[in-house]
């Protein structure tokens, strides 16, 4: 299996994510990571987790599935999160001498399943403070233009703190960061409310690929993204998100509305450095 990315990042991919807050990269893993991850996929949703959601289900069983932090439960996303190119990728892309594990979440659908992931930011309901915060976005199976994440380009830049909407197709949603029906008053979280992209594509710049599996998108923890539903009949999506944090990263944990998702068992220190089992360096590579 390839430790280095397969198609070697260039200095237009480092530009393109800065920019943009996004950038699409093409073969990078070779099928062997593919086969591997979506093996962990497998055992996942056989085996879900402590902080496993079903966001949603209609009646035709069409099913909306997450679950985050299983990395150090399924030996299979925990090679492919310390020891894939990924961890290399992140830190060139972050321009940080270093990359650590943040966390994995799991995205699947099955097939035919409509629903949309809202647009959101993820920075600012994640235990994390810093520039450093990455996330590659690995889909297991092919992924077409209808069906793709998209994201609103260049919004990484601004400094605009939004609610996040919940994820459950019902609106539930147990966090204070979430909007709720009834909203909560802007001040409480200095969060300004997202505006209706969908609305009027017009005014913003939406950026989505078509992906096969190999590929993958790494983002900024600030860029505005949503979507990856609207499947086609007999096609389903499992994407495994592999989060990193660098050099200048801590752990925040005492945000204004709450975080998500929890990481209080790897018992940090707020403000402290990431460090420890639950957040292991994977660039630079161990030597010996
Ligand atoms: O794949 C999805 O539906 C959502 C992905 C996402 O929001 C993320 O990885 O941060």
């Amino acid at each position: 299996m390839n430790r280095d990315p397969l198609t070697p990042l260039t200095d237009a991919d480092v530009e393109a994510y800065r920019r943009d807050g996004v950038v699409c990269l093409r073969g990078v893993f070779d099928p062997a990571w593919i086969a591997l991850a979506s093996a962990g996929a497998e055992r996942n949703l056989a085996e879900p987790g402590p902080y496993a959601h079903t966001y949603a289900r209609d009646e035709s069983g069409h099913t909306f599935f997450n679950d985050v932090v299983s990395w150090r439960r399924i030996p299979e996303y925990g090679r492919f999160l310390t020891e894939s190119p990924a961890g290399q990728i992140a830190a060139r892309l972050m321009g940080s001498r270093s990359a650590r594990v943040f966390y994995d979440s799991m995205f699947y659908r099955t097939a035919g399943t409509r629903s949309r992931t809202p647009w959101h930011q993820d920075k600012p309901y994640w235990s994390v403070e810093g520039e450093h915060v990455c996330s590659l976005w690995v889909p297991l199976d092919p992924v077409g233009r209808e069906s793709a994440l998209e994201f609103v380009r260049g919004t990484h830049a601004g400094d605009t703190v939004y609610y996040r909407d919940s994820f459950f197709a019902d609106g539930q949603g147990a966090h204070a960061f979430e909007s709720a029906p009834g909203d909560r008053d802007a001040r409480e979280t200095k969060r300004a409310r997202i505006p209706d992209i969908d609305a009027d594509p017009g005014k913003y710049e939406i950026l989505a690929w078509a992906m096969a599996p190999g590929d993958c998108l790494a983002f900024n923890g600030m860029v505005l993204h949503g979507g990856s539903g609207n499947l086609p009949a007999g096609r389903r999506l499992r994407v495994l998100a592999a989060r990193y944090t660098g050099d200048d990263a801590v752990y925040r944990p005492d945000k204004p509305g709450g975080t998500d998702p929890d990481l209080r068992h790897a018992g940090l220190e707020p403000g402290q450095h990431f460090q420890g089992p639950h957040f292991p360096q994977v660039w630079p590579r161990a030597t010996g």
